[in-house]
């Protein structure tokens, strides 16, 4: 897969591509990220990246200029490097392919892991960052496609919603996990949260490990992770769980932690 981003801040990059399982992969060329500022594209002596908005009001705007030239460089240089796009199309004719370009913003859709595994379709794609109030409205129609957000919260600028969508979109490169854990297991491929972990010691504060991954039974291990998973998510993302269809023994292993769970929190009949 190859990434380009528009950014004004490229050296922000390094927390991905120097750093675990995202360092890993980019320099196995897995992924591979190049970098198009707009500075470098400003033609004055100040190289001018920001803009006053029309109408007034606070905060600068990116400026249309240096933003323009960075987007359409990144996006033809991947044309020619790549080709795209979308691996699940039939139209496999690279030579009027078009880079598939995104937008970091707060008015974007919201990330969840089903838009993850819908952008690592594409081969080739563009992250446009912004800072300051963001870009102007026509640069959004002339070279946007897909506008994504990573929730309704404010931070400073698209980078790290870049860095985030990086490393997601990294996770799921074959070969990149290394065998030693895996994309198609993670909790949010599944529906679930994972069920509690433990390693050692036996004991911590006077605390012990369920003896059900002691016993060395694996069907015993795997119902017991598997109830565990449904009750974390019934207790701490219920909305997760009414968006899934459980089979019997999940719906079975469900109640009988819920039964139990409302056993012992009443206190009164707690063994
Ligand atoms: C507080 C400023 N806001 C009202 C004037 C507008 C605003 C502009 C630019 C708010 C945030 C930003 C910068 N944010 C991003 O670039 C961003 C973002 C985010 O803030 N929240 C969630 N996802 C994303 S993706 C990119």
């Amino acid at each position: 897969m190859h990434i380009g981003v528009v950014t004004l801040f490229p050296q922000m990059f390094e927390a991905v591509t120097e750093y675990g399982i995202t360092g890993r992969a980019i320099k196995a060329e897995r992924v591979k990220l190049n970098y198009w500022n707009p500075r470098d594209f400003t033609t004055d002596k100040h190289r001018t990246v920001d803009d006053k908005p029309f109408g007034g009001g606070p905060g600068m705007l990116m400026k249309t200029e240096p933003l323009q030239l960075a987007i359409r460089a990144a996006r033809q240089s991947l044309e020619v490097a790549g080709g795209n796009n979308d691996l699940a199309s039939n139209d496999l004719t690279k030579s009027n392919a078009r880079a598939k370009v995104i937008y970091l913003s707060p008015q974007g859709k919201k990330l969840e892991q089903s838009g993850i595994e819908q952008l690592s379709c594409s081969s080739a794609l563009v992250m446009v960052c912004g800072r300051y109030q963001g870009i102007d409205e026509r640069l959004l129609e002339a070279e946007i496609d897909e506008e994504w957000s990573l929730g309704d919260f404010v931070i400073s600028g698209g980078e790290l919603a870049a860095m985030v969508l990086i490393d997601a979109l990294t996770r799921l490169q074959p070969g990149a996990l290394g065998g030693e854990d895996s994309a198609g297991l993670d909790s949010f491929s599944q529906g679930l949260l994972h069920c509690p972990q433990y390693t050692r010691p036996q004991t911590v504060a006077d605390m012990i490990v369920p003896e059900a991954l002691l016993s060395g039974d694996h069907e015993r291990i795997r119902v017991w992770r598997l109830k565990q998973s449904l009750g974390t998510t019934w207790k701490k993302r219920p909305d997760l769980l009414k968006k899934m269809n459980l089979n019997a023994e999940q719906r079975t292993l469900l109640e009988e932690f819920i039964n139990e769970y409302k056993t012992t929190q009443a206190g009164s009949s707690a063994e």
